[in-house]
């Protein structure tokens, strides 16, 4: 006889999250989810509140990007899930398995006015791999199951379901849940042929690697194939750190001209985007692996597109016998222009300019970041820069919003990252604009003892919008802010602590005593608003 486990709703559902490897709950206060809190609390199970939705799923993204893992949104009905919508589409965007549960008003009365009554379905079913109501409490167990196979299953990303009233406070019994079951989908061998020949073949070979190889725990696998073959990598998202800056075959600032220079790129993980020009690389021949057919680019015809479990993929790529071309020139000549390219960046970083530059920051700041560090991104120009000057030295430790670009993730993302990183480093890099987005959530930091880092770049301006439409128009409008603003304050005001800076000599000594400081600290960095990051439009 298969044993029962008996519990209301709530209780239900948490003993298949934990099977499900689910360990923390972010939630923001609402009677509706209030047994998913009782199980919670009852049984130690990790639970932190924010002050708006789209930070509990953040944070939960950032617990899947970080861990591997899945994470756990909890929203109340109505407002709660809508709130956590841009979150969950990032979430879909970056391939990150996280699962919103949602409270929901009861079916019972369904369509008599209840409070937060509204059909969440329609609203996040396209920004979900899975979405689905669970009406019975027996069935929450399975559902959660099933919901959490599919976030984990490669294409990886984010699954909703939400729980009518009288479903999650009533009691019942129901089968105890196994863990998700996530077989590796064996790649078509001939594809995987197909690209080791290219390779081999390629005189002027580079990869590209993003987030999917992270998640798929294909970093080392990734290594293999590329000092197999002797081909450079570049990284972007999730997969920056992959190699570690120091190892020969890593590149970042060379990219233009390795790009306009190849013969073959192999991207590998991430999508033929606008981060990569849309898959279109001169004459070079292309091959996209992906962890999934349904990652494959329609608007691209590559020359192979091999699919399925990446670390399987990249392993066979690495055990790939016979002759290749030589690299060696290749390769030295793309040292050459990282070289130069670095030389240049590092008198960028020095710059001793008053107002401070954004270069100068993070050349203050790479010498404070431990290797481990976890630095987190959110605004534009001035991540941009942290994107150009940070390496990050291991991977699993760099979090930008991915292509979805949604502003506002800092806090939230950090709420992540401190959770499952205690004894780390985690800098949040701001941009002024990016703050107003968040910052109210430092007192949830605060508050449950979640010190981080904040650096913001203060422009007193929306720089990415400000100066491409003074470059469009010749004016611009709805892309100030209040210069000089004291972000620093509002931190300090909120229970942490911060100050201002405005000289470049001042920024080494307060990112040490931001990082000693043991609560969540604010460096206002004012920083020059004419300084525009150099970059072609990405709006086409
Ligand atoms: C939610 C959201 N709203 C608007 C945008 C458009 N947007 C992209 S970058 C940017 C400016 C960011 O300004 P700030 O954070 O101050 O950084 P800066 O460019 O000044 O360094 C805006 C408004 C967006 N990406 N996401
Ligand atoms: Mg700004």
């Amino acid at each position: 006889m298969t044993e029962r486990i008996e519990g209301h709703g709530g209780e239900l559902a948490l003993a298949a999250l934990r099977a499900c490897g689910v360990r923390e709950m972010f939630t923001l206060s609402g009677g509706h989810v209030f047994p998913l809190y009782d199980a919670a609390h009852r049984t130690g199970f990790p639970l932190y509140d924010v002050r708006h939705e789209q930070s509990a799923v953040f944070a939960a993204e950032a617990v899947a990007k970080l861990c591997r893992r899945p994470g756990l949104a909890v929203l109340t009905a109505g407002p709660g899930v809508t709130n956590g919508i841009s979150g969950l589409t990032s979430a879909f965007f970056n391939a990150s398995p996280v699962l919103v549960l949602g409270g929901r008003a009861p079916a019972f009365r369904w369509g008599s006015g209840s409070l937060q009554e509204i059909d969440h379905l329609p609203l996040v079913t396209p920004v979900t791999k899975h979405a689905q109501t669970v009406f019975s409490t027996d069935d929450i167990p399975g559902a959660i199951v099933d919901a959490l196979t599919a976030a984990l299953t490669p294409h990886r990303g984010p699954v909703f379901l939400d729980l009518p009233l009288e479903a999650v406070f009533s009691v019942a019994d129901a089968t105890p849940p196994a863990a998700p079951a996530v077989a590796p989908v064996e790649p078509d061998p001939e594809a995987v042929a197909r690209a080791a020949t290219l390779l081999a073949g390629a005189h002027r070979p580079v990869f590209i690697a993003g987030s999917d190889v992270y998640a798929a725990d294909a970093v080392a696998a990734l290594r293999e194939a590329a000092e197999a073959f002797g081909v450079p990598v570049f990284t972007n998202g999730m997969g920056r750190g992959a190699l570690p800056p120091e190892h020969p075959l890593a590149f970042s600032k060379a990219r233009r001209v390795a790009l306009s220079g190849a013969d073959l790129v192999v991207v590998v993980g991430t999508p033929l985007d606008f981060r990569l020009s849309f898959g279109d690389f001169g004459d070079a021949q292309v091959v996209h692996i992906v962890d999934a057919p349904s990652q494959r680019a329609g608007h691209v015809q590559p020359a192979v597109s091999p699919a399925g479990d990446l670390r399987l993929i990249l392993s066979a790529l690495a055990d790939h016998t016979g002759d290749r071309t030589d690299h060696t020139d290749w390769v030295a000549d793309l040292r050459v222009a990282e070289d130069a390219a670095r030389a240049k960046h590092e008198t960028e970083m020095a710059a001793d300019t008053d107002p401070i530059r954004p270069a100068r920051v993070y050349g203050e700041l790479r010498r404070v970041l431990d290797r481990d560090a976890i630095t987190i991104g959110d605004g534009g120009d001035f991540v941009s820069y942290a994107g150009r000057y940070l390496e990050p030295a291991q991977p699993g430790t760099w979090l930008d919003p991915g292509p979805y670009g949604c502003l506002g993730t800092g806090m939230g993302y950090a709420m992540g990252a401190r959770v499952t990183h205690p004894d780390r480093q985690i800098c949040v890099l701001m941009g002024d604009g990016a703050a107003g987005f968040s910052l109210m959530d430092v007192e949830s930091l605060v508050r449950q003892q979640l010190p981080v880092v904040i650096v913001v770049g203060n422009n007193g301006i929306w720089g990415l919008e400000k100066h491409p439409m003074r470059a469009m128009y010749g004016y611009d409008v709805a892309a100030d802010l209040q210069p000089d603003l004291r972000y620093d304050a509002v931190v300090s005001a909120l229970g942490g602590a911060g100050e201002t800076v405005a000289k470049a000599a001042d920024l080494a000594p307060a990112l040490e005593r931001a990082f000693a400081a043991g609560v969540p600290y604010l460096v206002n960095v004012l920083t020059d608003p004419t300084d525009a990051y150099p970059r072609s439009s990405n709006l086409a």
